[in-house]
Order: C-alpha cells, then structure tokens, then sequence
C-alpha cells in the first residue's frame, strides 16, 4: 500500500489498532523506497520527510506510530547514496514489522503465567496485545471466562468476540457501563495500550480508565498489554498526549438528537499508574514506574533526541 492509501484508510479506522496502524505506517514506508524513482538522495530524503509527516499525523494518539515510523527511518542520515538509503529503509522496515508481530507472540507467553486456570477476564476493545494473552492461556488448557466490552462508538468490542471464538473460546459480551457491575466476579483485566507515558500513565481506548478505577476499588489485578514501542520518549520532555476527538457523526445520526446538541467523541483516556498493577512487554513483565526505563534502554538515544528535537 502506497503512503496515502495508508493514511488515509488509518484516518478512515480501515486499518486500526495501535500495533497494526504502525505496521502499515512501515509497509508505506517500505513501499515508497521501492517504487521510488528520483534520481538524487536529497529528492528521496525530501519525499521520505514528507511520508513521516503525513503518517505521523494520521493518528495523533498512538505512539507506536511514531516510533514505527522512526525505526523506519533509524540511521537513516548516514546513507551516502539513495541505493543505500533505500535499502536500509527496505530492512528497517522489514525489521520492524518481523519484531513487531514477535512482541505479540512473547507477551501471549508472559502474559499468560498471570492468568490462572478457572480465571473470569475482562478486556476492553480489541487489543491484539491482549488477546494474545488470553488465547495463549486458553491454548494451555486453562479454563477461562472471558468478557469483552462492546467499545462504543466503533464497537470494536464486536471484533474482539469474533477473534476469541475463532480461537475456541466462548466470550460474553457486554456493554460498557456494565463494567462495575461485573468487577465483583472478575479475577483480573486484561487492556492493550496506546501509549505508556514516561510516568507509566497509560493511554488506551476511551472507557480503560472507568474500568481500571473499578478494578482498583475491587482490587481486581489490570494488566496491561504494551509492546516497548508504545512507550513514549515524547512524554519525557513534558509533551501531554493529544486525545483524539473523532466525529459526533460516529456516536449519533443525523436526526437522533435536537440539532445543535453539542456531542464529545474523545476516543482515548488515560489511566494514572497507581491503577496499574502491570505491564506485559516483550522484555518481560514490569511495573508502571519501569517506564522511564524502558524509553532510556529500549528506545535508545535516536528515539529520544528526535523527541527532544521538536522542542
Ligand atoms: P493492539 C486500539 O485503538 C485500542 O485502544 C487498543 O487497546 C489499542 O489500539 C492497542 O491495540 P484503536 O485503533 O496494538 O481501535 O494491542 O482506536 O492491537
């Protein structure tokens, strides 16, 4: 797919998810050195810039899109010569789609250890993070209940429950505000992330942090389903995390309400570590306040001054 038809099918939810919209970002990326045929390294660099620009700013929330679109672009100003640039965007780009889809895999191990057999399972929208999870302990015999939110307004709770059945469990659906009301029953919850924020804040679909208040106030384990690259080294230089707000068209239609009603459509929310009991990466299980940590090490230096430099 070429750049545009990525960003434009990222803006339209065609491709969604925080994981899979900076997988595509990659597949963009990959796909404009291929079928690039300037003739000079600085016309490729100018059209790559433009690409990150655009891909970037398709989704403002996800961070994994960002930092997939800079691992894309990883080393990428010592190239001499545009054959050189454009094999090593080719190879990053591979790289980052291979680990990508590996991360999954190791946080469904992890993951799974902290889910027991017999468990009752709450998770909220349609995390591929966290379905792996759930469907690896299911592949190890543990006996599972498992429940999805509907995720209003996309409804991604409905994709969820395809996903888990096509993987042999029997999920039950329920809508979003029944989220208290089932916690009593619950023995954990299971989220993927959007973001994990320096302070270890997590980002995630619009309604985690109603159920992550819940889950604490009923001492409820939340786990969190995060590969590293949806820690944010933007929020170590203060930047606060733009919650997307879609259109009022996706929540009501035309007629429904008086005209003139206002309608907020913010499809994000952030959950304060302390509601957080922990983080399932693909370096292991770590706590909210490891999150600094993992920018620092994992990330590494590259990520960081690019972060620094929009400053
Ligand atoms: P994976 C989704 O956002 C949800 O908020 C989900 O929890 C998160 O991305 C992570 O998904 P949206 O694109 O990367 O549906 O774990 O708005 O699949």
């Amino acid at each position: 797919m070429s750049v545009e038809e990525v960003v434009s099918a990222i803006k339209r939810m065609e491709i969604r998810g925080a994981a899979e919209i900076a997988r595509s970002a990659a597949v963009a990326l990959k796909d404009l050195a291929e079928n690039f045929r300037g003739h000079s390294l600085e016309e490729f660099r100018h059209s790559l810039a433009v690409a990150k620009d655009e891909l970037q700013a398709s989704r403002p929330t996800a961070i994994s899109l960002w930092n997939g679109v800079q691992a894309v672009l990883k080393d990428s100003t010592s190239a001499t010569d545009l054959e050189e640039l454009r094999r090593m965007i080719i190879r990053n780009a591979d790289d980052f789609i291979k680990r990508s889809k590996e991360a999954v895999n190791i946080i469904g191990q992890v993951g799974s250890r902290r889910l027991r057999d017999g468990d009752k399972v709450l998770t909220h929208c349609n995390s591929k993070a966290a379905l792996s999870v759930i469907i690896q302990a299911h592949k190890e015999g543990k006996r599972l209940e498992v429940y999805a939110t509907e995720s209003r307004p996309w409804r991604q709770g409905l994709q969820t429950i395809k996903d888990l059945t096509a993987a042999g469990l029997k999920p039950t659906l329920i809508v979003d505000s029944a989220g208290r009301w089932l916690m009593k029953d619950l023995d954990a919850v299971v989220v993927g992330a959007d973001t994990i924020c320096s302070n270890g804040a997590l980002i995630n679909k619009i309604g985690t942090s109603q159920i992550a208040l819940a889950a604490h106030e009923a001492r409820v384990p939340f786990l969190v389903c995060a590969e590293t690259f949806k820690f944010s080294p933007k929020t170590m230089y203060g930047e606060l995390v733009e919650i997307e707000e879609r259109d009022s068209s996706e929540v009501v239609k035309v007629g429904e309400v008086p005209p003139g009603t206002k309608i907020l459509n913010p499809v994000f929310d952030a959950t304060p570590p302390e509601y957080i009991d922990a983080i399932v990466t693909e370096i292991g299980v770590v706590p909210p306040s490891a999150a600094y940590e993992i920018i620092v090490r994992q990330l590494g230096q590259e990520f960081i001054f690019e972060a620094a430099a929009k400053w």
